[in-house]
């Protein structure tokens, strides 16, 4: 296609005759994401003011990530204005694009300008000498350049103006990272979309081709370090430095540099020492030693990241000594080759005393880390999660940011859904980002917004930024959900500009991924932005936390498991009240830890915002918010809400179909139709686990009582039995009914509905491993079947596996007969919960049986 357009575009005659017969009817093709934001697809109709555009490329620079700058540039015209470029070698006496650095263009152009541009910044501009357009994209060095390139290139992909492209821009902070948390044996902790590209079996995969391909993707926007193994790291990975050369090889043309996790006992373990006391010059020197290693393969380094006395990871605490001590041993190796020490704040003990009130989890950072403020050497940067606890659905923001004020800092954002609905769900995490970079810690009663302070204004910092926890894995699209890619498309437009609002990321992103049809931009832009309240309202509102399991594989519903353990994401509810209260005066004294005013705002019932008070406070159920409604009715409502908004996203979705290629519109409508049905689990289990604790009844009614679902234990059954499901709260009862050493059971109901159409869901449960086949028949003639073969994180009836099956449109009338027939596979005995039967939205009542 992309030749035939280029054909077209000698003449203004062919070409309006491929805009409007040949184009207009480009085909929505099969895509697989493979390409994510990078599709170059052929646009329709071409711009009218792209006729102007060069057809010659000159670049000044000879550095490999220019050639990729280049090439770049050629590759997306071809592909979507249908032009190939020629290139020259020197800037020729006609119309042509020129690349370079800002020094290079001002030696070659003549009038030209160079705008004042931060580092790895970039500028593009139209510039005419001798009657000659040329465009211009120029970098503060090749890495910049390569940025606007891309800028340009996502320009054109949207359809922009020329004029629109003109821009210059510099990032916010030094660090853009990813982190992988990739095992050498290939699998990802927390990873949710297929094995490492970088491993497998204990080394380097031989085919590095998605490495190379993950690299120009996070160049497209912006990012420039990768670290590609798992925080909790492997000690072996410092034998490997050959195997991982080639990695940074990948990167390279991208100007992506690379970075190692590496673990603290490294010197004992692979090194044969008897300590690995960063007080010992043994170990300091064999650090050294290994620092040099690695800089003489990978000569552009970018650093090493470290967890430690943290979740059972050895550290520095062993010996009796403090973060400092590692990360300034490190740091010191690191120094003479330019490199940096990222050192994980999240350190915390996970073997709290859950009887002690005081005791208090999101005190630890802070705790440790504050006073050692000043003392890290000035190429270490203290990488912080954002809240502080552990990625989930709501937290406030760290106090450890306005805690040190004499450090180097960087925020560290989850783009890897492990709270969020593990890309099962739709959660367009950008929103929930911008709460937190946009917070005003007010330190020194200042304005100090977090994105300020780790872009090192706030505090006059010269090193800080931002680090996504990225994990995309070797599936094809990058990411398993369709429209996860938006999150790490996202975390590097945030990283790279703070202020960017979710809005234009969004919107960006869905012409980038699914073309510029505005019906689809609109839709697809309003349900990512809704997305994070939505699974917000289905799971912890109200600064609960996600309320999943925690102790778990943290993805269904799961509230007690919060409780009662050493890991400290207690929401400490009884049969008054729920919370954690976390004031000075009665609680565990944290919100002690932030600045004056913010800690004035959180302690105050009056300003504290409802969205947190649960996180700040305890509270009795009959609390009032300050919408009026008690504590434990907005509980309820909220996950009504959020189950009903959730099947919302799976109506505007459908209003795509034909408007995006049917592979990606199916796998996304599939995903989304899953969502709703958890979201109904995640909703029925919260609710009644609150109303079971606290004893007061949903004002409307609701729980357990809807008129729609017959429970198996209402059925006729033929070879189910009933099992005790833990958590109790995620089946009906606290019971699935299972069909056990036979070979097919039964679960029938006499139906007595009014004559129409109907709904018909069946919830059932589905392990990861095995596949048991379901048939739904109706007086006995099949209208349904399906297989119990999604890869869901458990092998138990629960509310990480509770699935549901839906048929739509089933016409019924007064006494028909309904069957669900199970027949287990392996150790999945066909586990069901209940059947629910809704009438159709505009179904017509009294409508004829087939
Ligand atoms: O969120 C928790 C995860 C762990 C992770 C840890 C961390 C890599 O459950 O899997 O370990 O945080 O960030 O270190």
């Amino acid at each position: 296609m992309a030749d035939r357009i280029y054909r077209c575009h000698n003449s203004f005659l062919l070409r309006f005759i491929c805009v409007s017969f040949i184009c207009g009817a480009i085909p929505l093709n099969a895509e697989d994401g493979s390409e994510g934001w990078l599709r170059y697809a052929p646009l329709s109709p071409v711009p009218v003011s792209y006729a102007r555009m060069p057809v010659s490329i000159v670049q000044l620079d000879s550095s490999k990530v220019s050639a990729s700058a280049e090439s770049e540039i050629i590759r997306g015209i071809r592909s979507m204005v249908g032009r190939t470029l020629r290139v020259e070698t020197n800037v020729p006496d006609r119309d042509a694009w020129v690349l370079g650095t800002t020094e290079e263009l001002r030696g070659a152009m003549p009038g030209y300008r160079a705008p004042k541009l931060g580092h790895e910044g970039f500028s593009v501009s139209a510039l005419q000498v001798r009657g000659h357009h040329y465009w211009l994209i120029a970098g503060a060095d090749p890495r910049g350049m390569l940025y606007g390139a891309f800028h340009v290139l996502s320009g054109i992909a949207r359809g922009e103006s020329i004029r629109a492209m003109e821009d210059s821009e510099s990032p916010a902070a030094p660090v853009r990272w990813v982190n992988q948390w990739d095992n050498l044996n290939g699998t990802i902790e927390r990873g949710y979309a297929g094995r490492s590209i970088f491993f497998e079996n204990g080394s380097v995969r031989s085919d590095l081709t998605r490495a190379g391909e993950y690299a120009r993707l996070l160049a497209s926007v912006g990012i420039n370090g990768c670290t590609i193994n798992n925080v909790n790291a492997d000690p072996r990975m410092l034998t490997m430095i050959r195997g991982v050369s080639r990695i940074a090889d990948a990167f390279r043309p991208w100007g992506v540099r690379l970075s190692m996790s590496v673990a603290s006992n490294s010197p004992q373990v692979v090194g044969g020492l008897d300590t690995f006391d960063p007080g010992n010059e043994k170990v300091a020197a064999w650090w050294k030693a290994r620092v040099d290693e690695i800089y003489a393969a990978i000569p552009d380094f970018a650093g090493l990241v470290v967890k430690a006395d943290s979740e059972g990871q050895p550290g520095p605490s062993q010996y009796g000594r403090t973060p400092v001590d590692a990360a300034n041993m490190l740091a010191t190796a690191l120094k003479p080759h330019g490199g940096v020490v990222l050192y994980r704040g999240f350190v915390y003990n996970h073997h709290l005393d859950w009887n002690d009130l005081k005791a208090d989890r999101a005190r630890a950072a802070y705790d440790i880390f504050h006073p050692l403020d000043g003392q890290f050497a000035d190429n270490v940067i203290v990488q912080i999660k954002n809240g502080p606890i552990d990625f989930q659905v709501r937290e406030p923001v760290s106090p450890l940011f306005a805690g040190l004020q004499k450090t180097n800092t960087a925020v560290e954002l989850q783009v890897t859904q492990e709270y969020m609905g593990q890309q099962r769900h739709v959660v367009f995490l950008p929103v929930q980002w911008k709460t937190y970079l946009d917070f005003d810690l007010r330190a020194e009663n200042r304005s100090t917004p977090l994105k300020d302070i780790v872009d090192g204004k706030s505090f006059r910092r010269p090193l800080g930024g931002y680090v996504g926890v990225a994990n995309v894995g070797l599936d094809t699209n990058w990411m398993a959900h369709p429209l996860a890619m938006a999150n790490l498309y996202g975390f590097a437009r945030l990283a790279w500009n703070p202020d960017t609002t979710a809005e234009t990321i969004a919107s960006d992103w869905t012409r980038l991924t699914f073309g510029n049809d505005e019906k689809l931009v609109s839709t697809v832009t309003r349900v990512l932005l809704s997305s994070w309240p939505i699974y917000e309202h289905y799971t912890g509102p109200l600064g609960l936390q996600t309320l999943t399991n925690i102790t778990g594989p943290h993805f269904g519903p799961a509230p007690q498991s919060q409780e009662n353990n050493g890991w400290g994401q207690w929401i400490r509810a009884d049969h008054d009240g729920v919370g954690m209260d976390r004031t000075v005066a009665t609680g565990t004294g944290f919100i002690g830890q932030y600045p004056p005013e913010v800690a004035a705002m959180y302690t105050s019932l009056e300003t504290c915002p409802d969205n947190l008070l649960l996180f700040m406070h305890h509270e009795p159920y009959t609390y009032r918010l300050h919408t009026g409604k008690t504590l434990i009715q907005t509980i309820y409502d909220l996950h009504y809400q959020g189950a009903d908004e959730a099947a919302g996203i799976v109506r505007q979705w459908k209003t795509l179909a034909g408007r995006i290629d049917p592979e990606r519109y199916e796998k996304t409508l599939g995903l989304l139709e899953y969502q709703a049905g958890h979201a109904i689990v995640w909703r029925d289990a919260v609710d009644r686990w609150f109303a079971k604790m606290s004893g007061i009844a949903d004002d409307q009614g609701r729980i357990d009582h809807d008129p729609n679902r017959i429970t198996a234990a209402e059925m006729q059954l033929d070879g189910y039995t009933p099992v005790d499901v833990t958590p109790w709260e995620t089946a009906t009862d606290g019971k699935a009914y299972i069909c056990k050493d036979r070979a097919a059971c039964t679960a029938t109901a006499h139906l007595n509905r009014p004559a129409g159409l109907y709904d018909i869901a069946v919830e059932y449960f589905d392990y990861r491993q095995a596949a048991s086949t379901f048939q739904l028949s109706l007086n006995q003639k099949a209208i349904g079947t399906w297989t119990a073969d999604n890869t869901l994180p458990g092998q138990a009836p629960n509310g990480d596996t509770s699935t549901r099956y839906t048929l739509r449109g089933v016409a019924l009338r007064p006494g028909d007969v309904l069957t669900i027939e199970g027949h287990p596979d392996g150790n999945e005995p066909a586990p069901i919960d209940y059947v629910e039967i809704t009438p159709e939205a505009g179904g017509v009542v009294g409508n004829p049986h087939p």
